[in-house]
């Protein structure tokens, strides 16, 4: 006789999450804020902004008119991913940085017309969104097996399943570009690691272009970008018990010209002591002084180029909008 143990349902068997956060992203953010506000020059990096609200106004910056890059990235995706999917024949997609996931239907529909689709990896350090992203989408497409991955992608890479064949490893929407160009190229390596014989990396990256476009996608009319860069603020008060006034302080983004990125920063309106009492520390800013919360490397075919061979990678296939705002690259391992 068969047992009659409670089966799972459906929807919970076609999904394995593996949490690797455990205490460490908070040690993390206490690190990277005893190390970054005791500088002469402050800074923090910027995946501290994706808490669950900094993950739903990231959100509402992709639907802003000034911000193109999602719009242009999902036009390529759209016009181009039946074409990717019958060049890798990849039956899992890994992707680096999920957040919601939204641009992912795209290569999701292309790889299931395909027939090869069988698994999506998310992997984010957002615990909500790699949760909510599994079962929508195992929802959404019958028989997707999905196996999220919570964990900070610089530090738990050898945490992606091993594949169950030719994957394709997305990391799109730019967020390549928050990275400095050394830990860039040291980050493409570790992706090139990750990469099978059969597999293919496909990155977005946002194009060089006249710096009042640039800017205005990263100063909206509307002030969301300026409430997701104060939102770190929040993280902070909220996890480490700091006592910031967001709005003590202005939001500021301008193109740096000589290093093609964009800087967000928040500038204090006036001088102030911020107390962080998980850490027992006591933060001082002049008036007009500023805090760097995130870099967003702007790139030129010779600097995509450049990484990826830099990384191991040769360049496949560069796919970019009609107006030539973003740019798609398919690459792989360099074959020996
Ligand atoms: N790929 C999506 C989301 C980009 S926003 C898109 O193209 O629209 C950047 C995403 O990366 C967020 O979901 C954020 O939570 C995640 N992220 C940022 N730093 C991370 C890190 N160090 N490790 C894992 N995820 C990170
Ligand atoms: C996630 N990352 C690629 C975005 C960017 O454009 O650098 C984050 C962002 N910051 C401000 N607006 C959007």
């Amino acid at each position: 006789m068969e047992s009659s143990a409670p089966q799972p349902p459906l929807a919970a068997a076609a999904i394995q999450i593996d949490s690797h956060l455990d205490g460490a992203e908070a040690r993390s953010l206490a690190e990277d804020v005893l190390d970054g506000l005791t500088r002469p020059f402050k800074e923090l990096p910027p995946k501290h902004f994706y808490d669950a609200r900094g993950a739903q106004l990231f959100d509402q910056i992709c639907e802003l008119p000034e911000y193109y890059p999602t719009r242009c990235e999902r036009a390529i995706l759209s016009e181009r991913a039946d074409e990717l999917a019958a060049l890798t024949g990849a039956v899992e997609l890994v992707e680096l940085g999920s957040g919601t996931a939204s641009k992912t239907r795209v290569l999701l529909d292309a790889l299931s017309a395909a027939g090869t689709l069988e698994r999506y990896v998310p992997v984010d350090v957002t615990e909500s969104m790699v949760r909510e992203c599994a079962e929508t989408l195992t929802a959404e497409y019958p028989g997707l097996q999905v196996h999220g991955v919570i964990g900070d992608f610089e530090r738990h890479l050898d945490h992606v399943p091993p594949a169950i064949g030719p994957r394709i490893v997305a990391f799109l929407g730019g967020t390549i570009g928050n990275f400095t160009p050394g830990s860039r190229r040291r980050f493409l390596r570790e992706i090139s690691r990750l990469l099978g014989p059969e597999d293919f990396l496909l990155m977005g990256t946002d194009l060089v272009k006249d710096p009042r476009v640039l800017e205005a996608a990263y100063d909206d009319s509307q002030g969301v970008t300026a409430e997701f860069n104060r939102n770190v603020l929040r993280v902070l008060n909220r996890e480490l018990q700091a006592d910031f006034d967001p709005e003590d302080f202005d939001h500021v983004a301008l193109f740096n010209e000589q290093h093609e990125w964009i800087e967000m920063r928040l500038r204090a309106k006036r001088e102030l002591i911020a107390t962080v009492r998980g850490l027992d520390l006591c933060v001082h800013f002049r008036a007009g002084e500023e805090l760097r919360t995130e870099i967003s490397a702007k790139f030129t075919p010779e600097r995509v180029d450049g990484d990826l061979s830099a990384a191991g990678l040769e360049l496949v296939h560069w796919l970019t909008d009609p107006d030539g705002l973003f740019a798609l690259t398919l690459s792989r391992r360099t074959s020996r």
